[in-house]
């Protein structure tokens, strides 16, 4: 059974024009599969290894940004603009860092691109590696995830092996190393600056932005950073034009996008469709909402964005900008589905504690604020609620929402500024009558 918060994977074949998942069928992940399915042909062709010109540095990014690929992590920031950012002359050591530090409620989709497709994300990096001009690369992948650790580690061993990292890369004059590394399980270290800091062995603490990794990164140098399914994208991207990616999407969201569905749905799991495609549509192939009840809202991009009603989500397209339309965001595609069963404070109650208990405790909003809203919340739930707490909510909320050194203190006022936006009736029937609107919990 899959659960979106548990550590079993839900891998299966319901995909629209997949390009990640395309042909995999659980086992087949090894080095000679991933060649048998056109793996490692988009670094032979930037590479000139397969005969041809080769394509330049210049010429790879101007791919990626024709391309309209935008980060998967959740910030959905163009792929080919930061590429750009990377100092291409900078005298020292430059890094590359891979984001697999899921740990978004809801989102469970890079452990699955990691176990059953490792070497897609090897070959995007070594692609990226060459474009920024950088030798030296990292995985961080989320520290509760052994399975997908161990996968990547293996698939890091096959791709030495037969020249495709290392020293002088089938032939070339490129060199690439990679590394994986396993990271210690708090949701903080997602946030690309603590990344970097538990990277380099400290305590995982967001840095304050401005200066971006792109000047400032590992140990001080300049590093990029991008999600897990970010460079798996990239391959396809290669080999196929920048053009042909974006054609599979829409206008400014390229390609397709693996959204990790969970909650009231008949077959929770990842699900690979193009940009654009109706929300509908994505509902229907994970089996539509479970059987006797109906469709109540959507969290639409992880536990971070705002939750959107049936009637909102149902009119939206899934990719950044029609959901940023609605008032929500993409995030990482975890979509979780509420049912007509389901009440929105015990749902808040639950986030609340979530953000409160992984805050890193640096900035005195997010720190006092978190603890704040699930107390209160928690009261709300239990029946003791004030009536002055609505307000109150939205007011220390709204004073914790762009007052914190990292995104962490947005993700936990907005869920609560959203729910009380479109589900105040149901906190109000709390306070007023110390009991659930919703009958199933009572
Ligand atoms: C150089 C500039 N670089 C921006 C870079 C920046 C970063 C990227 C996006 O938050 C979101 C957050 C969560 N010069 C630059 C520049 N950059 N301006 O571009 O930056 P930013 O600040 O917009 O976002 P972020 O800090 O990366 C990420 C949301 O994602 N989220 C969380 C998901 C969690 C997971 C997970 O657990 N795996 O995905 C979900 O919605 O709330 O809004 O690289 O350096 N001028
Ligand atoms: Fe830490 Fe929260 Fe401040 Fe982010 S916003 S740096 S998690 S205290």
């Amino acid at each position: 059974q899959f659960t979106a918060s548990g550590l079993e994977t839900c891998f299966h074949d319901r995909h629209i024009n997949p390009q990640i998942f395309a042909g995999l069928d659980g086992s087949n992940w090894s080095l000679s599969d991933y060649v048998a399915r056109g793996g490692y042909q988009a670094l032979r062709k930037i590479l000139a290894a397969d005969g041809g010109e080769g394509l330049t540095q210049d010429q790879v990014i101007a791919t990626v940004k024709e391309s309209a690929l935008r980060g998967r992590g959740g910030a959905g920031f163009p792929t080919g603009l930061k590429w750009s950012f990377m100092p291409r002359q900078f005298p020292g050591q430059k890094y590359l860092v891979c984001n697999s530090d899921e740990g978004e409620p809801g989102t469970c989709k890079d452990r699955d691109i990691l176990q059953f497709n490792p070497h897609i994300v090897i070959e995007g990096m070594a692609i990226a590696a060459y474009a920024m001009g950088i030798s030296v690369g990292y995985n961080y992948i989320h520290g509760e995830i052994f399975s997908a650790y161990d996968r990547f580690e293996s698939a890091l061993l096959e791709a030495r092996a037969a020249g495709l990292l290392g020293d002088k890369i089938l032939g070339s004059s490129f060199s690439f190393q990679l590394h994986a590394a396993h990271g210690f399980g708090a949701y903080i270290c997602g946030e690309e600056t603590a990344l970097l800091e538990s990277l380099e062995g400290k305590k995982g603490q967001p840095r304050f932005k401005p200066p971006f990794p792109a000047s400032f990164g590992l140990y001080g140098k300049p590093t990029t950073i991008n999600n897990t399914e970010t460079f798996a994208a990239v391959p396809w991207i290669i080999r196929n034009g920048g053009a042909a990616y974006l054609e599979c999407g829409k206008p400014n969201n390229g390609g397709t996008k693996i959204y990790s569905v969970s909650g009231d749905v008949e077959r929770p799991g990842n699900y690979e469709i193009p940009m654009g495609t109706p929300f509908s549509k994505l509902l229907e192939l994970a089996g539509g909402v479970r059987k006797g009840s109906t469709l109540k809202a959507v969290i639409p991009g992880g536990s971070s964005s705002p939750i959107l009603p049936a009637s909102v989500i149902m009119e939206c397209t899934m990719d950044y900008d029609s959901i940023a339309k609605a008032g929500s965001m993409l995030g990482s595609g975890a979509v979780i589905v509420l049912d007509d069963t389901r009440c929105m404070v015990k749902s808040l109650q639950r986030l609340s504690y979530f953000y409160m208990h992984e805050s890193c405790g640096q900035c005195t909003p997010c720190r006092e604020g978190t603890g704040w809203l699930s107390r209160m919340v928690d009261r709300i739930e239990n029946g003791q609620g004030r009536p002055s707490d609505m307000d109150l909510l939205d007011n220390v909320a709204e004073n914790i929402q762009g007052r914190t050194i990292c995104a962490l203190g947005d993700a936990a006022a907005m869920p609560v500024r959203a729910m009380i936006k479109h589900f105040r009736h149901e906190f109000e029937h709390h306070i007023e009558h110390k009991s659930c609107a919703v009958p199933a919990y009572d």
